[in-house]
């Protein structure tokens, strides 16, 4: 049936095709087999709201959904054709930063799997974070061209009025539709504005940002380091609900429902602070309607639930009074309402207060009092929240806090970025673990069978030459699939501590230069964007690409120890390689990184975690045991406590240890110097020694020998294939069906 529609719409046979044009026709099909499937309805409803979407590509994800993507690969093959090739036709929409805007993409599959009536809803920018490149070891920003014409986004007439102060924007919807494993269908609508004109970017990502009409969804995150910066992300927060909140009440009107009943229909989770200003807004509508204030208040608490995604302070947003002012005065009375009653309710206790005493705006904490739940990503995470950063707020609302552990999709990070592991695994345990992720366990059968650990690894070293194929392709560099494949990708961040990876390089550089070999070849591989503006996650970059010019051209060197930095890394760049790591790098600093999704990612695909205490490796621990990780570093608690007493000094101990200081000073030998930039190279050492608010110099000795040993232990096959086939069977737990489920059963009760 394919086979013959796709004749029919190219008019000469499959074989005849090029892959663009076999992409093109896929997409449509696909599309018309999604609209066949009646949506998903139910008596209560959710919406979710986040700033991000990291889709990825959608067309095999939409073929494993639909339960044709072997079929479609074999009609290809059989006519010469290969579907990744025509996979990769795709542009990767660019409306993501991370793992918050990667969740946000799970959630939608789980939802939809789970049958649950459920949406996204968010922007549909125009370039989206921005395209990452090397020049001259350095990260340089280009817009993101991945729109086009035609694609998985569908024009609407459905328009809004959205209020800016004085002048009215009307809005437009593009829908993308969201297919289910097995069965469900839901949507993420995409708000844009038809005015946007993308021809005022130049120089890179620089454009007039007073201009908002014109600018207002070109770019996601951008700059925001001056006041016109800072003014534009609150237009396009305010835009994102206005048009959430609009969109809600009349779906609800249209169904005929009370509004005043709208908390037994209607469920928000606001993904992070960006869009709590639905709370003002869906208020202010409803008073529009006729409700009370009180009443309204009332209704949006019971329908709003709030994630929060990250203790680090610059990330908790608070806008100045005035700001908000200007971009949405209509939303002032209420917020003051807000406060009022809050204040009023805690005795004017000044730290529960929404507004504080410099007249910024606590976006988290208008959260906390006006939503019914309040949840962390992780469980170390969600005490950290209780007991610590959120604690004046747990005093009063113990029971709105709640923990959802993340999750990721099966069928993106495994059945479509891992076929090989996937069929062997159904050889193994049947087809039941693809509809109930915690079947996995039944893997354990075999952790002791010699021939089942035999295949994994034979698995595992495919994986290795196909990603080495491909980064060979992409980036021009060579590696050896019988080296260990070291990963750390993830967004730029000194807290991440890619840093650390780097001085561990060093330190391991100058062994070989002394003659102490490793066991096995290495080969790390990074990948991450930082922002724009963040100069030492720059700089961090540079550090980086510096060391993959030394090492990687250093002929001694480099037949022990390579180092990748992949351009751009994006999800398609994650399927291809997160598969061929041996070793997953989780090496935050305890406490800071709440949950992390690529640890269980790499978990899922036999990677064994190197890591500190942190976030959701935690519970990667609690599941696979001590014996199946390498942990090391600083607890939380003595990490929180070293930042309430003042405790630690880099300087201490870079004096105190020869290794540290050896690997510290190498950043600005001649050696460095001759290929990097001297200004960059020296603020970052100064940055380590000095000041390191990151601490990463307390767990960088204990890194390095935790490495040692995990390196030392792949050598051993039986051993690391066992701990290979543990961490699969263990990583059930980590489907992001079950915190779906967990979310509907715990905070919106739909279905
Ligand atoms: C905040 C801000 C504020 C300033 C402007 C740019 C910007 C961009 C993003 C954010 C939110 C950061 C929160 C975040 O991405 N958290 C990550 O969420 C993941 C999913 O829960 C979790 O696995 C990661 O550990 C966490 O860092």
């Amino acid at each position: 049936m394919i086979e013959e529609k796709i004749v029919n719409r190219l008019g000469k046979a499959v074989a005849d095709s090029t892959d663009e044009e076999l992409y093109d026709a896929l997409l449509d099909i696909t599309k018309e087999l999604i609209r066949a499937r009646e949506e998903t309805t139910g008596n209560k409803k959710l919406y979710y709201i986040s700033a991000e979407f990291l889709t990825g590509r959608q067309l095999g994800r939409n073929l494993i959904n639909l339960g044709i993507f072997k079929e479609v690969r074999s009609l290809l093959n059989k006519n010469g054709k290969s579907l990744a090739a025509v996979e990769d036709c795709e542009p990767e929409p660019s409306l993501g930063n991370g793992g918050l805007g990667r969740l946000a993409a799970c959630f939608l599959d789980s939802i939809a799997t789970l049958d649950l009536p459920g949406d996204g809803v968010g922007l549909r920018y125009h370039f989206g974070l921005f395209k990452q490149k090397f020049e001259d070891n350095r990260q340089v920003e280009i817009p993101d061209q991945w729109l086009s014409e035609k694609g998985w986004l569908t024009k609407t007439d459905v328009t809004f009025p959205v209020q800016f102060g004085d002048k009215i924007v009307h809005s437009r919807m593009y829908d993308m539709d969201v297919v289910g494993f097995g069965k469900g269908h839901t949507k993420l609508h995409l708000f844009d504005l038809d005015t946007v004109d993308e021809s005022i970017v130049k120089n890179g990502i620089d454009f007039d940002k007073t201009d908002i009409e014109k600018n207002l969804t070109l770019f996601l995150y951008p700059d925001d380091s001056d006041k016109n910066g800072q003014l534009l992300r609150i237009y396009q927060q305010y835009f994102m609900v206005s048009n959430a909140a609009q969109m809600i009440i009349k779906e609800q009107k249209d169904l005929g429902h009370d509004l005043h009943r709208m908390a037994d229909h209607v469920a928000i989770q606001i993904n992070d602070t960006h869009p709590s200003l639905v709370i003002p807004e869906l208020i202010r509508l409803l008073i529009r309607e006729g409700l009370s204030f009180k009443e309204a208040a009332g209704i949006v608490t019971g329908v709003c639930a709030y994630t929060n995604h990250t203790i680090l302070a610059e990330a908790l947003e608070k806008w100045p009074m005035d700001y908000l002012n200007q971009v949405v005065p209509q939303l002032m009375p209420i917020i003051g309402g807000l406060d009022y009653a809050a204040v009023c309710a805690y005795n004017d206790n000044r730290e529960l207060n929404i507004i504080d005493d410099q007249g910024r705006v606590h976006m988290a904490r208008m959260d906390m009092h006006y939503s019914h739940s309040v949840n962390g990503v992780a469980a170390l995470h969600t005490e950290i929240l209780k007991n610590q950063e959120l604690r004046p707020f747990f005093n009063v609302y113990a029971g709105k806090f709640n923990n959802k552990t993340n999750g990721i999709t099966f069928r993106r990070w495994l059945m479509h970025s891992n076929p090989e592991l996937t069929e062997f695994i159904t050889e193994l345990i049947g087809e039941d673990w693809k509809h109930n992720e915690r079947e996995l366990e039944r893997l354990m059968y075999f952790h002791n069978d010699e021939g089942a650990l035999n295949r994994l690894a034979e698995i595992k070293r495919l994986k290795k030459v196909q990603a080495a194929e491909y980064i060979k392709e992409k980036e021009g560099i060579e590696l050896d699939p019988n080296s260990v494949f070291c990963i750390h990708v993830k967004r730029m961040h000194e807290y991440k501590r890619q840093q650390m990876n780097a001085l561990g390089i060093i330190y391991q550089y100058q062994r070989i230069k002394a003659g102490i070999l490793p066991p096995v070849p290495i080969t790390v591989i990074f990948g991450g964007k930082a922002a724009p503006a963040y100069i030492m996650a720059k700089n961090v970059i540079h550090l980086i690409l510096c060391l993959q010019e030394l090492i990687n051209n250093d002929p001694e060197v480099s037949k022990y120890l390579k180092i990748v930095m992949l351009q751009n890394y994006n999800i398609a760049k994650a399927e291809a390689i997160i598969p061929a790591a041996n070793i997953s790098e989780q090496i935050s600093l305890a406490s800071k990184e709440a949950s992390g999704t690529g640890n269980m990612k790499f978990m899922l695909n036999g990677a064994v975690t190197l890591g500190t205490n942190d976030g959701a490796n935690v519970e990667i621990r609690d599941l696979v045991g001590l014996e199946n990780i390498y942990t090391f570093g600083c607890s939380s608690d003595e990490v929180i406590n070293l930042y309430n007493t003042n405790g630690y000094h880099a300087i201490d101990f870079y004096n105190r240890s020869e290794s540290i200081r050896n690997a510290v000073d190498f950043i600005t030998s001649e050696k460095m110097l001759k290929i990097g930039n001297e200004s960059m190279l020296r603020d970052l050492q100064d940055n380590l020694k000095n000041k390191d608010w990151f601490m990463t110099l307390l767990d960088l000795e204990s890194y390095c020998s935790t490495k040692e040993t995990a390196i030392y232990d792949y050598t051993d096959r039986g051993k690391w294939t066992r701990m290979m086939m543990v961490n699969i069977a263990r990583s059930g737990f980590f489907s992001s069906d079950r915190t779906i489920n967990d979310y509907n059963h715990e905070i919106w009760h739909l279905k």
